[in-house]
This record gives structure tokens, sequence and C-alpha cells, in this order.
């Protein structure tokens, strides 16, 4: 037994100073999978691993899995479901279930691809490997992260017990809460209706206040919308980061009487009492400020997985540090990454994973052949801002927050097409094109669309 221990020590020894001297000279999975079995229990070797099963996760496999070939690439990936989160919203209003928003994991996963069920908890980039929960060594040549966000309740004090106590505390961020806020907007008869934003970057901010439309327009046809106040309190100074859409949701607000509250971030909850507590974020004091509440929809502070912030590719502020442009590492040039766990600077949202995907996909496979990265990400992302059950302004936009609408229509305008795109059109674009790693966003559409017309100013 101790033998077989400390034989098995000294392989993997071996293994780490072999590969230690082959890093860097690229292919170190072909040159050692001719003297050692790739199967042993301690060491798997890769040509390219992939950190997340979610939306980028999935496309990068998928379609490196069919570049590669069998057996080149694992994905890492903890759940047994998959989840389109973008769905989420119209859950929380009633209108899809939460089973129509999710999948079996091994249904998405590209089945030429190794699941590794687990999840990555230590990086070690400088040798190009990485460890899982259960202690798995796994050795690659190159790494695409695409771990998601964390959402962190414990940031926010008795956000945990309201969640699981208060039938009338919801968060449609999260497939335990999600199922809650349907029964909870049809349930509150009077009193504040309160929906926040919390003080980090968050997944798809527009759906913190997709939510608040939708919940209202759920009161006016219920007929209980006199008795309640509908409170929006955000700690953001704007309501949308792109003048051209905010300019759209501040006059939905006013005529809708919806009352907006800047600078207000969520920092307890008193299920007890149902009392929410908002820091004042431009008081200089440090003050506070407490509303009673007869409906609460809670957005959680997030960041990225512990395991990630805690490993060597991330930034100061904790996202995994790649070129805004090219998606490249900016220390370790074969490791990329995409999606919400990245510094890039915009909105994180699976629109923009498509677009990501798109130029992570010809970069890297320029990387493997020894070129340079050759295409740019320009930040695109979007949000379907749905403000009811059949209306939606589709804001697009890039990293200078210039819009760049697909459709030749003013997109900045509440639309029922916008609606059916987001409803029915954007599910389909999700499942059988992203996930399978061909469809890399709407540019090749807006090209089309725009034929003839030139591309509409900004
Ligand atoms: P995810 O899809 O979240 O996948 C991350 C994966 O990594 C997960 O499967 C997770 O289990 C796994 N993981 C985490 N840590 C580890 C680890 N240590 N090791 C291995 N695996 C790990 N986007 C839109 O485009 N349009 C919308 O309308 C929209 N609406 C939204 C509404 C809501 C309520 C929510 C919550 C999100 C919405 N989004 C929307 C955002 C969109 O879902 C995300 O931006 C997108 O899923 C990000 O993809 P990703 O691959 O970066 O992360
Ligand atoms: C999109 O491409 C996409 O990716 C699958 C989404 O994810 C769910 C979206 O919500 C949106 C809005 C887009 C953008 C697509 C078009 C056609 C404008």
């Amino acid at each position: 037994m101790a033998a077989a221990v400390a034989r098995r020590l000294c392989v993997g020894l071996w293994f780490r100073s072999s590969l230690g001297q082959l890093a860097g000279q690229g292919n170190v999975s072909q040159i050692v999978k001719r003297s050692l079995s790739r199967t042993h229990n301690v060491l798997s070797i890769y040509k390219l691993v992939v950190v997340g099963g979610g939306a980028g996760g999935c496309a990068t496999a998928a379609y490196f899995g069919r570049e590669m070939g069998k057996g080149h690439v694992a994905i890492i990936e903890p759940s047994e479901k998959h989840a389109y989160q973008s769905m989420w919203t119209l859950v929380g209003a009633g209108l899809k279930t939460l089973g129509q928003s999710q999948r079996p994991m091994s249904s998405v996963l590209p089945s030429n691809c190794d699941w590794i069920k687990e999840s990555a908890v230590k990086f070690d980039p400088k040798n190009n490997s990485l460890t899982t929960s259960s202690g798995k060594q796994i050795q690659y040549d190159y790494l695409v992260v695409a771990a998601g966000l964390q959402l962190n309740y414990d940031q926010v004090k008795g956000l945990t017990e309201a969640l699981q106590s208060d039938p009338q505390v919801c968060s449609n961020y999260d497939p335990k809460y999600v199922t809650k806020t349907f029964p909870a907007l049809e349930a509150i008869q009077s009193g504040n209706a309160i929906f926040t934003f919390p003080n980090t970057p968050v997944k798809c901010g527009g759906a913190a206040q997709k939510i608040v439309y939708l919940g209202e327009e759920i009161f006016r046809n219920k007929g209980t919308r006199d008795k309640i106040d509908v409170l929006y309190n955000t700690s953001q100074s704007v309501i949308f980061g792109v003048e051209k859409y905010a300019a759209t949701l501040r006059n939905i607000v006013q005529q809708r009487h919806i009352k907006v509250n800047y600078r207000h971030n969520l920092v307890e909850v008193k299920p007890d009492s149902r009392e929410a507590v908002f820091q004042l974020l431009d008081s200089e004091k440090g003050e506070t400020t407490t509303f009673s509440y007869s409906f609460l929809h809670a957005v959680p502070p997030m960041s990225a997985p512990d395991e990630v912030r805690s490993s060597p590719l991330v930034n100061a502020d904790g996202w995994v540090d790649v070129h805004k442009h090219t998606l490249q590492h900016t220390k370790f040039h074969n490791v990329f990454a995409l999606g919400d766990c990245t510094s890039l600077p915009t909105s994180k949202t699976a629109a923009a994973v498509a677009s990501q995907f798109g130029v992570l996909k010809h970069n890297l496979s320029a990387v493997i052949k020894g070129k340079q990265s050759t295409h740019s990400y320009d930040g695109y992302s979007s949000c379907p801002l749905v403000t009811g059950r059949n209306k939606c302004v589709l804001a697009e936009f890039d990293y200078d927050g210039h819009p760049m609408e697909t459709f030749p229509v003013d997109q900045s305008k509440e639309r029922w097409s916008m609606y059916q795109m987001k409803a029915h059109v954007m599910p389909q674009l999700y499942f059988h094109g992203l996930l399978k790693g061909i469809y890399e966003g709407p540019a090749m559409f807006r090209k089309v669309m725009h034929l003839g017309m030139g591309e509409k100013k900004h």
C-alpha cells in the first residue's frame, strides 16, 4: 500500500517536472501521451480544458471538440443541470416554467469531449495545470475559463434567511428562488413592492428592472395596483448605461408611477418585521434608510467564483484578466476566457458571450497554430428589456455605449416584435446555436438587415 502511494507520488512528481520543462514548447499533451496513460487517476492530460459548462463553456467545447476530435477536450463542470438563465425573467412573471429553462447537463455537453463532473478548485497556470475538487490533477496545453458568476448572499445580512423563510422575498437570479416570484407578486395586496440592484457587477443588469415592469403589470391586471407602491431601489446612478435606452426607460417609470431610488444599496433584510435596510451610497456619513416591504425582489451581490478569484488568473478586482479585444489572458498566453467571470468591460450577458465566442474561436485557433490573434471583440452586448408581457426594448451596444442595433427599426421603442424575439427566438438561438458552437451573435443578421440602407448612425 505504502509502496503504491510512493510510486504514484513519484510518477506525479515526474509528470510535473517533465511538464514544467515542456511548458511553453506547446503540445505537451501529445508528447506526454506517447509515454503515459491519460487515464491515470492522478493526472489527466488534454489539449484543451474548458472550465464551466454554461453558455461560454458549452460553445467553446462544442467547437473545439469538433476541431480536435474525441478525447482531446475536457470540460470541467460540477452541475447536473444546465440552465438558460435568460428565461428566468419570464419564469418570475409566470410566463414560462423553470423546467423550460433547464436541460440535463449531459444533453448539452458535446459527446466528443470528456465531462469531468467536478469543480476546478486550484489553478496553476505556470505549470499548465489545475486541480479538481476530488484532487485530480488536470494538465492542458490550452485553457479556456468560462466559470460565470457566484451569488454572494452572505454580503447582505439576513438575506438568505429571508429568502428561505419569507414567501414574499424572492430572486429571479437563482433557480432556488425564482419560482417564488410569481406567487409573491400575485399574493401582495398592499404596501411596498421593492426591487433591488446591488453594488457589484451583475449578470444581465437589465433583469433587475425587467421584473419591476412585469410585476407592475401583474398588479394592474389583478386590480391591486392602487394599493401598492412600486419601488426600484438601485445602487446605480442611472437607470441604464446607454442613454438611448435610458431615455425610454425613464419615460416608462414616470408614466407607470414607478419610484426609482438611485444610489440605494440593500445591506440588510429583516424578515420578522418585513424591513429592508439600504445604505445611501452618496452619504458621506454612511447613512442608511429602512423601508417596510410586502414584497421584495432581491438581486444579490456577485463576483467571479471563489476558486477563480483566489487563482493567479485574476486582476486586482477579481476578474479573469483577459485582453479586451483578443480575449487572451494578459499573462498566460495559452489561457483564454469568456463570459461573466472575465474582466471584459461590457455588460455580462449571454448575447455578449455569443459574440465573444466568435472572436475566441478564431484567436485560440490561431494561437494553437503558432500565429497571433487576428479577431477583435468590440464589446457587443445586448439586453432585451421586457417592459410588459408583450413589450420589449431590445438594447444592443458596444464597449463605448454606442447602439449596435440588428433590426432596421428604432429598437429603443417598446415593441411586440422584440418581445416575440425574446420569448421565442432567443431560446432557439441559445440551445441550438450558441451551445452547439455555431452561433456567434447577431453580427451576420445585422449586416443582412442593413443591406442597402447603410448602418444606422449612432
Ligand atoms: P454561465 O452560463 O453562468 O456558466 C458558468 C458555469 O460555470 C456554470 O455551469 C457553473 O456551474 C460553472 N462553474 C462555476 N464555477 C466553476 C468551477 N470552479 N469549476 C467548474 N465549473 C464551474 N443574458 C442575455 O443575453 N439576455 C438575457 O435576457 C439575459 N437575462 C438574464 C436573466 C437572469 C435572471 C439571469 C440570471 C441572467 C440573464 N442573462 C441574460 C445573463 C446570462 O445568463 C449570462 O450572462 C450567461 O449565462 C453567462 O455565460 P457564462 O458561460 O459566462 O456563465
Ligand atoms: C443574443 O444573441 C442572445 O444569445 C443567445 C441572447 O441570449 C439569450 C439574447 O438575449 C440576445 C438579445 C441576443 C441578441 C440577438 C439578436 C438577434 C438581437
